[in-house]
């Protein structure tokens, strides 16, 4: 080790990977980001991101004092100017136009941060609108749609128990370039490895033979948004062949009747068509996953962000559990972490609410306290009584992450005040009146509320901050304390006193406590890479929410949702294309590309098209083209490839950093173009009214 310098021992923050790092470092400067091998969970996997973390940290673009807009530009402010203007600005729009008028957004960085989890919903609360939006409308809300239904709580998500499957069928989740999702797996490479070692199997259904689908047994090509057709069909052959084990279900699971004859009318000759998977494809993977000792079904975004995306989480549960692959080895589990946030949310084992108030204007039901960020736009273009006329965004960028960003580019313009807390200014932040930055990264404390109940193994990990936060800049948690305090409509003197004791680590130690190992923060914090507390372990039934304690195999809402599906194809026009999106291991949705370090390479924003459909259009790798649907046209470079089926074409999200007014000098240079200018804020899934991304029909030409 260099002279002089130091260790320092942290989870890192990026994803859902919980990857532990080892970070060298000596007076302030980091010399090196490792992954740390003697973190149980993720025992040295790292992955580049991990390295660019120190980029966020020093990046002369990264905001670290308020800033207000004025005609002149932005101007840096004090942070007690800084609240006594939101202070006004929020109260003014709820005084004229009443509480509703504020909306709120929170992003993705949020369920990274333990002191925005904990300390953002009394703000919420203050606030008291039902204008609430947060990115799980663009990502997962049909999972926990889902869990609500079938199992009482949003929250308990199962996640395959990867390290003990046999046979790990993959819909729409490319975890070689995601490292997971709601399934915390660090080393997804060498788990794969394991299972293939083990005499297990991967089969991966996805419209591009992905770096993940390159490693599986089998890679299913899908035509987008058809997978309740494919899953439905896989359900048909599994009742038909008698491969469920009904007779065997325990007293606890109720609704077997419902459920007789529901898939009749899905063979996997019908819908062959529909799906593009040969109907022999379907009975094969069926009869393998139904005789397989163990195995799970998986499926995440790209299931998720579809028209039907609720119902193929509810056919994915369906499928776990009639073969017996729940809540039991090597099939679908629930994590048993330390601190376990589904009792937390409802101590008294109430089911979460859903449907108590609609949005204005399309009439969706609200699912948890929020509504789909689908409707934000027009939410605030469209004048009446409960018009958006103010935003308050929170580690979000929604003008590059939800569907037709153009246009809630226009409706943020409509605002009467706005107000940013985030460390850029960004695409969505540069419409902010002012913006307030917090400290982040490597200046924040860490422990991983979500993620350690979303994980294939359980483990508990706290992490110190590495560098004190400069000139006095404020964590999230802080900054939200301050803007609950003061937005309160009633604030009562016993609250008043309770507020100065109540910190992160506070709610952390008392959560251990509470939780099933009985820990606390100073043990934990005696065990820098973390405590193994062993595999997944069942937890049903009572884990179960539902009033009745059963879990309920048929809820009316998506049995209603199977009747309604029409089983004839959908005429697409001539020459349309299906448009998906892609991830890549070298960007972080869409604010890490200010690190140089990150994004050098090749080009990654790029329009992938199947030979067949770039022949037919006489287009040629690394040519210009043209990309228009509906609602928007983008101009990209073309990567011809075998990858991609035919009919389809895929663009990354993220990208778009071509906007005026923005402070992010490298993303600035390599812009790319944002996939949600073509996307549509009309096209969801009509149950959860989560956004639907895969299959939206799209025109490609080379460009003029
Ligand atoms: N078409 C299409 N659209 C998609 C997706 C897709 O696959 N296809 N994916 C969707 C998914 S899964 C997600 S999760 C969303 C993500 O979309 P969002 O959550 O809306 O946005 P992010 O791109 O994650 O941007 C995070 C913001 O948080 C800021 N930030 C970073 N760290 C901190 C911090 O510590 N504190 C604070 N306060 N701010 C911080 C960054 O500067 C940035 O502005 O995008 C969704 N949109
Ligand atoms: N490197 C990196 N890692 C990340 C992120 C990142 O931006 N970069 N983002 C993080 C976030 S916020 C999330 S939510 C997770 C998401 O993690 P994943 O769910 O693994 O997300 P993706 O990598 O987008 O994989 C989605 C896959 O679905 C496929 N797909 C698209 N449409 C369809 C369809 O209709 N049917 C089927 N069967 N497949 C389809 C796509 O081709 C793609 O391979 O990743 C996290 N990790
Ligand atoms: S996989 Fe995720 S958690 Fe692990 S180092 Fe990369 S970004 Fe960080
Ligand atoms: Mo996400």
């Amino acid at each position: 080790m260099p002279e002089n310098a130091r260790i320092h021992y942290r989870t890192c923050n990026l994803c859902e990977a919980m990857c532990g790092l080892e970070i060298t470092h000596r007076n302030g400067k980091i010399l090196s980001i490792k992954g740390d091998k003697e973190d149980p969970f993720s025992k040295g996997y790292i992955c580049p991101k991990a390295v660019a973390l120190q980029d966020v940290y020093t990046d002369p673009d990264r905001l670290r004092k308020p800033v207000r807009k004025t005609n002149s530009g932005w101007q840096e402010i004090s942070w007690k100017k800084a609240f006594d203007l939101v202070e006004s600005g929020l109260k003014d729009v709820q005084n004229k136009y009443g509480n509703d008028a504020v909306a709120i957004y929170q992003g993705n960085p949020s369920v990274h941060n333990i002191g925005m989890m904990l300390f953002s919903s009394p703000f919420f609360k203050a606030l008291r609108t039902k204008n609430r939006f947060s990115a799980t409308s663009v990502d997962q809300l049909p999972h926990h749609f889902a869990s609500q239904f079938m199992f009482g709580h949003s929250f308990l998500l199962p996640v395959p128990d990867i390290n003990r499957t046999q046979y790990f069928f993959v819909l729409g989740a490319n975890p070689i370039a995601s490292n997971g999702s709601i399934m915390s797996a660090s080393g997804m490479p060498d788990k794969i490895k394991a299972l293939q070692a083990r005499g297990g199997k991967m089969v991966v259904v996805d419209p591009r033979n992905t770096e993940t689908a390159l490693k599986a047994d089998r890679h299913i090509f899908i035509k987008p948004g058809t997978d309740v057709f494919f899953l439905a069909a896989i359900l048909h052959v599994l009742f038909k062949n008698g491969l469920t084990g009904q007779e065997k279900f325990p007293e606890w699971i109720a609704g077997k009747e419902k459920l007789k004859g529901i898939f009749d009318r899905f063979s996997p000759e019908r819908v062959a068509e529909i799906t593009g998977v040969p109907a022999q494809t379907v009975i094969t993977t069926a009869k393998e996953f139904a005789s397989a000792s163990s195995a799970v079904c998986y499926g995440r975004m790209g299931v998720s962000t579809q028209q039907h995306g609720t119902l193929c989480q509810w056919l994915i549960n369906l499928i776990n559990i009639v073969t017996g692959n729940f809540d039991r080895e090597g099939g679908a589990m629930f994590s048993n972490p330390a601190i376990d946030v589904v009792k937390f949310s409802a101590p008294n084992g109430t089911m979460d609410k859903y449907n108590r108030w609609h949005s204005r204007v399309r009439g969706f039901p609200e699912f948890g306290g929020q509504l789909p960020v689908a409707v934000l736009a027009e939410e605030c273009l469209t004048a009446g009584e409960g018009q958006i006329k103010a935003l308050v965004t929170s580690a979000g960028n929604p003008v590059l992450s939800t569907p037709n960003g153009r246009q809630l580019e226009k409706a943020l313009t409509t605002l009467d005040f706005m107000v940013s807390i985030d460390i850029y200014i960004n695409e969505t932040t540069r419409f902010a009146d002012i913006i307030l930055p917090p400290a982040t990264g490597l200046e924040t404390a860490h422990y991983d509320l979500a993620f350690h109940g979303l994980a294939v193994h359980n483990t508990a990990k706290y992490s110190l901050p590495l560098f004190k936060p400069v000139n006095g800049a404020r964590q999230d948690w802080q900054i939200y304390k301050e803007l609950t305090r003061r937005m309160k409509k009633r604030y009562s003197f016993a609250e008043k006193i309770s507020d100065l004791f109540i910190t992160p680590s506070r709610l952390l130690n008392h959560g251990l406590k509470k939780g099933i190992y009985q820990l606390n923060l100073r043990k934990l914090k005696k065990y820098p890479h973390g405590i193994d507390l062993g595999p997944l372990k069942p937890v049903f039934p009572e884990a179960l929410y539902t009033p009745d304690k059963k879990l309920h195999l048929a809820p009316d809402i998506l049995l209603n949702g199977l009747s309604k599906l029409s089983l004839e194809p959908v005429h697409t026009g001539n020459r349309a294309l299906s448009l998906i999106g892609r991830r890549h291991l070298r960007s972080n949705n869409s604010w890490m590309h200010n690190s140089l370090r990150l994004v050098k390479g090749p080009t990654r924003c790029t329009l992938m098209i199947n030979p067949d459909d770039a022949k037919e259009r006489n287009i040629r790798s690394g040519d210009r083209v043209t990309v228009t649907s509906e609602n928007g046209k983008v101009e990209l470079p073309a990567e011809v490839t075998e990858q991609l089926m035919p009919g389809v074409v895929s663009i990354p999200h993220g990208w778009g950093h071509h906007r005026s007014g923005m402070r992010m000098k490298t993303a600035e240079a390599n812009p790319g173009v944002s996939i949600n200018d073509l996307t549509d804020d009309l096209f969801v899934d009509e149950i959860s009214g989560n956004a639907a991304f895969s299959g939206v029909k799209v025109r490609v030409a080379l460009a003029d």
